[in-house]
């Protein structure tokens, strides 16, 4: 094979699932250093905000010269770090993950909403490597991409829009800061809880769940992040992702348009969740001044029929033609569609063939989903640092005798 691709249409005809569990997790802490135990009584949070403090119309911009932002390129390279974590988990159970794709939840959450977001570019890079297939993004072509777009932005607004953006950016991680707390509730002091939207906002720390899950034949590990905890953490790690909350932001819904474009979010934020079995979404609302106005719960199972059953983003009308302006979103066909890829994938590489490396690339504009071979140079470049690291190379290698 040096090329070959999958139409768009191409959905598996049964999506079996298993049930995600939980494997291990490891954090971030405020200083961008990596840690592999306790993170959950180091680095978990937990939900708390009172209808008290909503109604108070909280500020989401407040504190944003203070931001602590981690520059975008310390933040792309993930790999080593959940290698790192790995291969701790690998030495605790003396074996290997028994898993066929090993990658990060945002990529397959990437792949997954394709169909309905057909005009967003995706490069990843895929490679066979100990009988096991990873998954990366295209890194650099990830950050030229951004910075790309932060240059339009830039270039495309006023100084005091550009402001505005950058806000409104910032108000999703505040959202975070005043909505949880570092204990559960039992545990904080009021003085904690009340000093919440004072405290500085950061985008350092973050708590890294490494979940299994599977589709059809396909056996996956997944690493993404989880923002805070619903009530309490089981002990049994296997238990625990149904405790687990996303935060999301969004502007107030004030007419049909802002429904539509509300779904689409909310299409890509179930993508997210299901994907690793995290059980609640939380949104908060803000006005055109950053200011909350409420906050929504949802569970993420209850997602796919409350979009089926929006009468707003019905198809178009057949006898009045009268159309929403989008495609009905439909997620059981967004789940067959990842089943299909996942499975396409796994059986187009051979797990042990370690001389090739592939790219894996949505096009928007040929509206083409394809895998290639990259150059023997790529190939080498992403086995000796850029995805496989030194170290894991060498654990892997152990494992082996
Ligand atoms: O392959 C990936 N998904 C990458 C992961 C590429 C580059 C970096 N990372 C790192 C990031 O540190 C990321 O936070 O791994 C972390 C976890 O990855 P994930 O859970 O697979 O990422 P995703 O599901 O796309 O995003 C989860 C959260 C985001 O929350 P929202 O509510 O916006 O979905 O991770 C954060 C963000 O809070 N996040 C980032 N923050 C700053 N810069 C970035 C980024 N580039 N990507 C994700
Ligand atoms: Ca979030």
């Amino acid at each position: 094979m040096s090329s070959k691709s999958l139409p768009l249409n191409t959905r598996a005809k049964t999506t079996a699932l298993k049930q995600p569990r939980e494997l291990f997790t490891y954090y971030r802490d405020i200083n961008g250093e990596y840690h592999y135990e306790n993170a959950e009584t180091e680095a978990m949070s937990y939900y708390y905000l009172p209808d008290s403090s909503i109604d108070q119309g909280i500020d989401l911009q407040s504190g944003y010269s203070k931001f602590k932002k981690i520059p975008e390129e310390d933040n792309m390279r993930p790999f080593e770090y959940l290698l790192k974590a790995i291969k701790k988990y690998e030495l605790k159970e003396g074996k290997k993950i028994s898993s066929d794709i090993i990658t990060f939840r945002g990529i397959m959450t990437k792949i997954m909403s394709i169909p309905y977001n057909l005009s967003d570019p995706l490069d990843l890079y895929v490679l066979a490597y100990d009988g096991q297939i990873f998954i990366s993004f295209d890194i650099d072509l990830e950050i030229q991409r951004r910075n790309e777009q932060e240059e339009r932005i830039k270039l495309t607004n006023t100084p005091e829009k550009y402001q505005y953006i950058k806000k409104c950016e910032y108000s999703g991680y505040k959202f975070e800061t005043i909505a949880t707390i570092p204990k559960p509730w039992s545990q904080v002091s009021r003085s904690i809880i009340e000093s919440r939207t004072k405290k500085s906002t950061n985008n350092y720390e973050q708590y890294l769940s490494v979940i299994k899950t599977g589709i059809g034949q396909v056996k996956l590990t997944l690493a993404g992040e989880i923002d805070c905890c619903w009530d309490y953490l089981p002990d049994e790690s296997s238990k625990r992702l149904n405790h687990y909350v996303e935060l999301k932001t969004s502007r107030i819904i004030e007419n049909n348009m802002q429904v539509i474009n509300f779904e689409k979010k909310l299409f890509k934020t179930w993508c997210q969740c299901f994907l690793m079995g995290i059980g609640k979404i939380i949104y908060g609302f803000r006005d055109d001044n950053l200011l909350l106005r409420n906050v929504e719960f949802y569970n993420t199972e209850e997602i796919p029929l409350l979009i089926k059953n929006n009468p707003l983003t019905d198809p178009p009308n057949p006898k009045t033609g009268i159309s929403n302006g989008g495609r009905k979103i439909n997620c059981t066909n967004a789940l067959k569609w990842y089943g299909a890829v996942v499975e396409w994938i796994n059986n187009s590489i051979d797990k042990n063939d370690e001389s090739k490396s592939y790219r894996l690339k949505y096009d928007p504009v040929r509206k083409s989903f394809t895998l290639s071979e990259t150059s023997d140079e790529m190939n080498q470049s992403l086995r000796n640092g850029d995805i496989i690291s030194k170290e894991f190379d060498e654990w892997r290698q152990s494992l082996k005798k």
